[in-house]
């Protein structure tokens, strides 16, 4: 019986194996992306071969109900096989399937835990990226030098049809560096998540987790938040642009020179006219806060209260300035003191007692935000 079934098993078998191999996903349409850091390969080649080992598997064994289905049938008048566990297959069979068995685990185990070895390597990297989750968007510090980029989802009129896949500000990262990766979060859990360049990590408040990568080509790379965190959580994509090393030098220049003139500008007390803190502040207000108050101040009641109207924002600037800065424990509202400078939280504050027909002629000056600390 076995060698009647042997012809056909490789009649299947062969072409399944080239299917499952390099070459048919040379394209990585139907599969993860191309990798292109150490790690992200290795994972790439781990997922390579377990599905190749399901895949034949899986076929064999169908191959063998199928075959013997059919060929077995009752109406053939075929009987069980009462001698089954004399012969040497019967015999010998409970032996060496479950060792077979094991061996394919212990190979596949093997190379896991090799995986897992290079994920958890902890050489020193070039660079060091803080990545911050939080509803919803991501926030990215360069550690070594003091560089900070919020990234959030870019709009529907900008992106076209590669919305919920671009963002406003991408993370930046040269080629060819070692680059360490800090995960945490302000809020609930998040998990970032670039399958071409890096493992996927928690990010849990409270807590650091580390990954690490090294681009080996220029590109961008996409990703999305993996860990399910509330009704934006399909709105926080990752965007990675990799370039040469010179050139992210380069791009590090200048949002050094950028951070620091921006820093300049909210410590000089300066004080602003209603119209520049609106103008600033609607910017704001819709890139960080009208996910849940929405760009016209409308809410998503009951949860997310409305800011038309509200008797907090038309109300005692002093309450309206503690909500902002210290939120609201227990709710989604977060401490925005932590995340913005008190030139950016004067404008949003400003524009919130103003916009959609709140017209308080309220003017809250960076150094309001400053006392209210
Ligand atoms: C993740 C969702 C979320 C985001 C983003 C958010 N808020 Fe809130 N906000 C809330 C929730 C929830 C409350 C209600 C808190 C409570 O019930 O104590 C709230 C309450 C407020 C209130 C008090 C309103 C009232 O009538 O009670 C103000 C003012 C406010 N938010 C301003 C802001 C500003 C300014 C931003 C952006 C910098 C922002 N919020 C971003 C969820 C959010
Ligand atoms: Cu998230």
């Amino acid at each position: 019986m076995l060698n009647r079934l042997r012809k056909p098993c490789i009649a299947f078998a062969v072409p399944s194996l080239l299917l499952a191999s390099g070459t048919a996903f040379a394209e990585y349409k139907f599969n993860l992306p191309e990798p292109v850091s150490p790690v992200t390969k290795e994972v790439f080649d781990l997922h390579m071969l377990t599905a190749t080992v399901a895949l034949i598997i899986m076929v064999l064994v169908t191959l063998v109900i199928t075959y013997s289905i059919f060929k077995f049938r009752k109406s053939k008048d075929y009987q069980a096989d009462q001698e089954f566990h004399n012969g040497w297959f019967g015999t010998w069979s409970w032996l060496f399937v479950p060792a077979i068995v094991l061996g394919i685990d212990l190979t596949i185990a093997g190379s896991a835990s090799s995986t897992f070895d290079l994920i958890e390597d902890k050489t020193p990297a070039d660079l060091t990226v803080k990545v911050t989750g939080s509803q919803w968007k991501w926030t990215y510090e360069y550690m070594e030098d003091d560089v900070k980029i919020v990234s959030s989802l870019l709009p529907k009129e900008e992106a076209g049809d590669r919305y919920l896949r671009m963002v406003d500000n991408p993370l930046y990262l040269p080629t060819d560096r070692r680059v360490r990766f800090l995960h945490t979060a302000t809020d609930v859990l998040h998990a970032w998540w670039v399958p071409a360049i890096a493992v996927k990590k928690d990010s849990i408040p409270g807590y650091i987790n580390e990954t690490w990568t090294i681009i080996e080509k220029e590109g961008n790379y996409h990703g999305q938040c993996a860990e399910n965190c509330g009704t934006g959580h399909a709105f926080m994509p990752i965007q990675v642009n990799a370039i040469s090393g010179d050139k992210f030098d380069k791009w590090m220049s200048e949002q050094k020179a950028i951070t620091l003139a921006k820093a300049a500008e909210a410590a000089s007390g300066k004080v602003l006219t209603l119209d520049e803190l609106m103008a600033k502040g609607e910017e704001l207000y819709n890139k960080n806060c009208s996910a849940c108050h929405k760009a016209d101040g409308s809410g998503l009641p009951p949860v997310f209260p409305p800011l038309k109207g509200s008797v907090i924002a038309i109300g005692d600037i002093s309450e309206h300035l503690d909500v902002v800065i210290n939120g609201s424990s227990g709710t989604a509202m977060a401490a925005w003191g932590k995340q913005l400078d008190d030139l950016e939280l004067a404008a949003i504050i400003t524009y919130e007692r103003n916009a959609w027909d709140n017209n308080t002629g309220d003017a809250v000056q960076p150094s309001d935000v400053k006392a209210a600390r």
